[in-house]
């Protein structure tokens, strides 16, 4: 350990950082140096408890010794295969272990490198869809306010935060949003899923009444919205999304980026509100995190669509460089069988009442004005301080840095998602530092 421990590089300038106040962190950075089961190690030699699982991803722990080892392994056996007209074994082998765990009727996988290339995938894949069904008008996406699909033109177009939007011009044309479905004023303090809001799943219809169902291609919803701060579907509401789809004939897109992988104590959280999409995309938990990649599902309907015309044909014009690169399908594969051999995704429905009866023991703390929970995913949302937003939870953040916990913080709202290995008393200690956090004055 001790020879990581003076890595710390002297000039932090060149790199800016990804979705970080970067003046603020060079002043006093914040550099992991190693990693195990649930703790980071930093820069200054402290241990912190992850709560996180990094950044939604690693929901198998840090630097689990199978995954680790397929890598080493693959690196030095087949580094690169070139991933159009050729191929190699563990990539399909992947997609028949990751259609084997999806929700049935999701039976193609198409490879990305990352939540956001999965959500582009995926809407192309909508659009050239009904094109090839001879239903080429189409052509209209519908996303949710406060949505997050990644970074990329389509995801932002789509997606709903306006700090990831308003900057970048005109976005996708014919985009359309229905509303988010937070509604604290009644439902604060609900576990589990929410009560109030599953109507407003029938937004969409008013939607398909303004644009005409023969115009929409697709709607994509996170099942439960992570980034904008935890938002739980309330009863019913992506049921009756499917149904309004289904009457229709516009696919449902489910971003499972997050909430793949266990998150919800099942594979995907299509199982766990059984409700099945059409198309669903995946990232993060796929590799736990290690090596970046994405997957993109689809039913068959939607496939076998495509396989028509000349078979010297390329059927779909899509992909990339490193769609399915065997050393991310290897940790792909290990990271699988972990979650199997250790039953990771029954543990994480075993642990989730557990989890649910510490968050919502904070209740009662200064400046909480909501918790919410579902699966190992918890939030608790701060009062902002009058005029400085983000402000807050900033600080909770920065005092639990210190205090050996790793959180995050989207607007004034704390969200955790810990690794799926976590045991009762890192649960205790998860929340036991935020108590005195959320007492102190901050
Ligand atoms: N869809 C969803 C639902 C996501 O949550 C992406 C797409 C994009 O994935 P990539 O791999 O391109 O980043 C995400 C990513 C946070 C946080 O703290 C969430 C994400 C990424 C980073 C931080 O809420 N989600």
């Amino acid at each position: 350990m001790s020879n990581r421990l003076n890595t710390t590089p002297n000039d932090l300038r060149a790199f800016w950082m990804p979705f970080t106040a970067n003046r603020q962190f060079k002043k006093e950075p914040r550099l992991f140096v190693g990693a195990k089961d649930m703790h980071y190690t930093t820069h200054d030699g402290r241990e912190v408890l992850d709560a996180t699982a990094g950044l939604w991803c690693v929901n198998a722990g840090h630097c689990r010794p199978k995954i680790t080892e397929a890598i080493r392994e693959q690196a030095g056996e087949l580094d690169y295969a070139p991933a159009f007209q050729l191929g190699h074994p563990k990539a399909f082998e992947l997609a028949n272990r990751l259609v084997d765990i999806a929700p049935d009727g999701l039976n193609h996988v198409l490879y990305t490198n990352s939540g956001s290339e999965s959500v582009d995938t995926a809407l192309k894949v909508a659009l050239a869809y009904h094109r090839v069904k001879g239903n080429g008008s189409r052509f209209r996406l519908i996303g949710r306010e406060r949505g997050y699909h990644g970074v990329n033109f389509g995801g932002i177009s789509v997606g709903g935060i306006v700090a990831n939007r308003k900057m970048f011009g005109t976005l996708l044309t014919g985009v359309d949003h229905m509303p988010h479905t937070h509604q604290p004023g009644k439902n604060a303090f609900t576990r589990g899923e929410p009560e109030h809001g599953g109507d407003l799943a029938s937004e969409l219809e008013r939607i398909v009444i303004l644009h005409d169902a023969s115009t929409i291609a697709a709607v994509i919803v996170e099942p439960v919205a992570g980034s904008t701060g935890v938002l739980i579907p309330p009863k019913g509401y992506l049921q009756k999304l499917r149904d309004i789809c289904t009457k229709h004939g516009i696919l449902l897109i489910f971003d499972e980026v997050i909430t793949g992988f266990g998150r919800m104590g099942t594979p995907f959280a299509a199982q766990y509100y059984g409700v099945t999409p059409d198309i669903m995309t995946t990232a993060k938990g796929l590799t736990n995190g290690v090596i970046p990649m994405g997957a993109v599902l689809v039913s068959s309907e939607i496939h076998d669509a495509f396989m028509s015309g000349p078979e010297h044909m390329i059927e779909f014009f899509h992909g990339y460089t490193y769609s399915g690169n065997p050393i991310a399908a290897a940790a792909g594969l290990a990271t699988l069988e972990t979650y199997k051999e250790e039953g990771l995704f029954d543990r994480a429905r075993d642990m989730a009442p557990y989890w649910e009866d510490g968050l919502h023991s904070l209740k009662d703390l200064p400046n909480v004005i909501d918790i919410r929970n579902i699966g190992m995913i918890g939030a608790i949302e701060l009062d902002p301080i009058a005029g400085e937003p983000t402000k807050r939870a900033f600080s909770a953040f920065l005092k639990a840095y210190e205090n050996g916990l790793l959180i995050r913080t989207t607007g004034d709202i704390i969200a955790m998602s810990p690794p799926l290995i976590a045991e009762k008393h890192h649960i205790d200690e998860i929340f036991g530092k935020l108590r005195e956090i959320l007492k102190s004055n901050i």
